[in-house]
């Protein structure tokens, strides 16, 4: 069994787009490293992505939203987190196959990437820290062309 590792393989995920003035819905798991979305973002397209719903989206026990949250007592551990200058439990995307390039979503953000990829997307943790994640979010990835 393997357990969660932070996978980039897009290969054998089927990819959906999201057309002119349409919108799609997708679950974010905050306890999953590489929510694969399905979706590709098309390069040079004006996106909006917006959280639509949040169901308790908890590190441990500090239950907080896609904006993250930051503890002095945590500011120790911070240099450990994927994305170190962003809050703990930020919501986070990137686009495949470049997890080097993440972007802070939070609530919501316009989007017009210049090089198109499957979105993925993450709650900002320290990388062996998934494990005591918990919460969905529903996030709406609107075309607006
Ligand atoms: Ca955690």
């Amino acid at each position: 069994m393997v357990n969660a590792e932070i996978s980039v393989n897009t290969s054998n995920v089927p990819q959906m787009l999201v057309r002119r003035n349409a919108s799609a819905e997708i679950k974010i798991d905050a306890a999953n490293p590489n929510n694969h979305t399905g979706i590709s973002l098309q390069a040079n397209t004006s996106y909006l992505l917006e959280v639509v719903g949040v169901q308790d989206w908890r590190d441990w026990y500090i239950t907080t939203d896609p904006r993250g949250y930051m503890k002095w007592y945590l500011r120790p551990t911070a240099p450990f987190l994927r994305v170190p200058n962003q809050p703990y439990f930020a919501l986070m995307g990137y686009l495949a196959p470049e997890p080097s390039k993440p972007f802070f979503i939070g609530m919501s953000l316009p989007l017009t990437p210049s090089k198109g990829g499957e979105l993925i997307c993450f709650a900002n943790d320290v990388p062996c820290m998934y494990w005591n994640n918990s919460g969905v979010l529903t996030l709406k990835i609107t075309c607006q062309g």
